[in-house]
């Protein structure tokens, strides 16, 4: 079997949208009706197989609310993978998540995959409107429910495929080469 590391991904969007909870849902396997929001970002790694290679995604779950905006690009400024999250049932979010698009286009690494999740899709019947929005934004879209893990497993599978350049880790234990600014992991809380 092949390791490769993705290198980070960074989970972006409004408070409420379900970030924390793709991530636990994604991480653990569980999800929480009450979900503690986050303070600062959390960090989580997961280790899956894509065909026939390990692949390890580490990821930071940042808060959404606009008062760690500032904080936003030292999670995404390094980032192989971006996760926009936004929820189905609530059109500001959808708002939120478009200003998220336009901050990593501009400020963002340009070789980012960036992913568009409409999440809780238990509540609501798929909306064309973000799939169009996101083809002609270069994203790929996927409605998921970290709830009934509908598409969560595989959102992050095809960020895996997406990716252009995944490189095998220089050890089996999957060590991080990518440079990673000293404040980034100060600001944080770990949790994975
Ligand atoms: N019905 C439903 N509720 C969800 C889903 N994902 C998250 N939630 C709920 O939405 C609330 C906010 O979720 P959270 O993960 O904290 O959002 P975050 O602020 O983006 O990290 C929590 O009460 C979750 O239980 C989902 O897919 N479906
Ligand atoms: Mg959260």
């Amino acid at each position: 079997m092949l390791n490769y590391d993705l290198g980070l991904d960074v989970l972006l969007g409004d408070v409420g949208a379900g970030k924390s909870s793709l991530v636990l849902r994604f991480v653990k396997g569980q999800f929480l009706e009450f979900q503690e929001s986050t303070i600062g970002a959390a960090f989580f790694s997961q280790t899956v197989a894509v065909n026939d290679a390990t692949v390890k995604f580490e990821i930071w779950d940042t808060a959404g609310q606009e008062r760690y905006h500032s904080l936003a690009p030292m999670y995404y400024r390094g980032a192989a993978a971006a996760i926009i999250v936004y929820d189905t049932t609530n059109q500001m979010s959808f708002e939120r998540a478009k200003k998220w698009v336009q901050e990593l286009q501009s400020q963002g690494n340009p070789n980012m995959v960036t992913a568009l999740a409409g999440n809780k899709a238990d509540l609501l019947d798929e909306r064309k409107e973000a799939s169009t929005y996101a083809q002609e934004n270069g994203l790929f879209f996927m409605e998921t429910s970290a709830k009934t893990a509908s598409n969560v497993n595989d959102i992050f599978y095809e960020i895996a495929k997406r990716l252009p350049r995944v490189q095998p880790a220089q050890n089996p234990a999957g060590m991080v080469l990518t440079d990673r600014p000293a404040e980034r992991t100060a600001s944080a809380s770990c949790c994975s």
